[in-house]
């Protein structure tokens, strides 16, 4: 909304009450659905305020639980991470652990707003044709958002968010130097991501669980390329609805062609907008 209707931004603040106003981590996005539209399950990384301005939707919470959802595999591309399970339609002899997941749902009426948690489970569908807007929020102020995803009951389906982008980093030529340099890459990422300067516990506990899931012992020499700044890990786009691939992306060209500049990047404004 930022881009198509910045007038209509005054009205969307985040509201008062968060705990010293919350912090905007992306958005608002404007949902423009037809009616029947099925968005997928998935979570997404950052808290949520979803609101209804026209239409209906029926929203389906699953929380966090990681077994009976069936995320996508590692390294499927998305912002988010996916439910394999139509829910409108399970298949409990591909899926049979989802007959233990509990759903809470809802029907969103027009002027209703929701708070779907980071990391929870949701999939919506549209019951009328209509208009949705929503806001990605954290917690304000350095390491309070970051330091909550490293805990309980969120921290299970954090690692696998991000382990989710660094596989989908795996097979580019700029990974060998993002795992060089590692402990710059983290910092990096999460003040992209969440705005937050990340303490160096937190740094450690990052790289520490994407070591153990690469089967490392310790770090290769950093791979120093021509720019001053750490490669960047990208989160991948979304090519297909099931996380799959299948055709080649923009951001797949660097990985054919071989990455400009070696996924270093030489000037501070396109590291915060990724596009090095
Ligand atoms: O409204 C929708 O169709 C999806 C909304 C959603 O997934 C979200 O707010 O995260």
């Amino acid at each position: 909304m930022q881009q198509a209707f910045p007038e209509l931004l005054a009205d969307l603040p985040l509201p008062k009450y968060l705990n010293n106003y919350g912090k905007l981590h992306l958005g608002p996005y404007m949902w423009v659905a037809l009616k029947d539209h099925y968005e997928f399950c998935h979570f997404d990384p950052d808290d949520n305020f979803l609101i209804m301005l026209q239409g209906r939707k029926q929203v389906r919470l699953f929380g966090i639980d990681l077994e009976s959802l069936y995320p996508n595999p590692l390294g499927s591309h998305g912002k988010t991470v996916q439910s394999r399970v139509n829910c409108d339609q399970p298949d409990f002899k591909k899926f049979p652990k989802f007959s233990n997941a509990v759903c809470e749902h809802c029907i969103l009426e027009p002027g209703e707003m929701l708070f779907i948690p980071a990391f929870y489970w949701h999939q919506v569908t549209a019951l009328d044709t209509g208009i949705s807007v929503n806001t990605f929020y954290g917690d304000p102020g350095d390491e309070a958002f970051i330091s909550k995803m490293f805990s309980k009951p969120y921290s299970e389906h954090f690692h696998y968010w991000f382990l989710n982008i660094v596989e989908q980093n795996r097979e580019y030529e700029s990974f060998q130097k993002i795992v060089s340099r590692l402990p710059e890459v983290v910092r990096h990422f999460f003040l992209k991501q969440w705005h937050e300067q990340i303490s160096e516990e937190n740094v450690s506990k990052a790289v520490d669980l994407v070591m153990k899931h690469l089967n490392l012992t310790e770090l290769p020499e950093p791979i120093l390329g021509s720019g001053k700044f750490p490669p960047v890990m990208k989160i991948r786009g979304l090519l297909h609805r099931d996380g799959t691939k299948g055709k080649i992306a923009e951001d797949d060209k660097d990985k054919l062609n071989g990455d400009p500049n070696d996924g270093d990047c030489d000037n501070v404004n396109e590291v915060e907008k990724g596009s090095c």
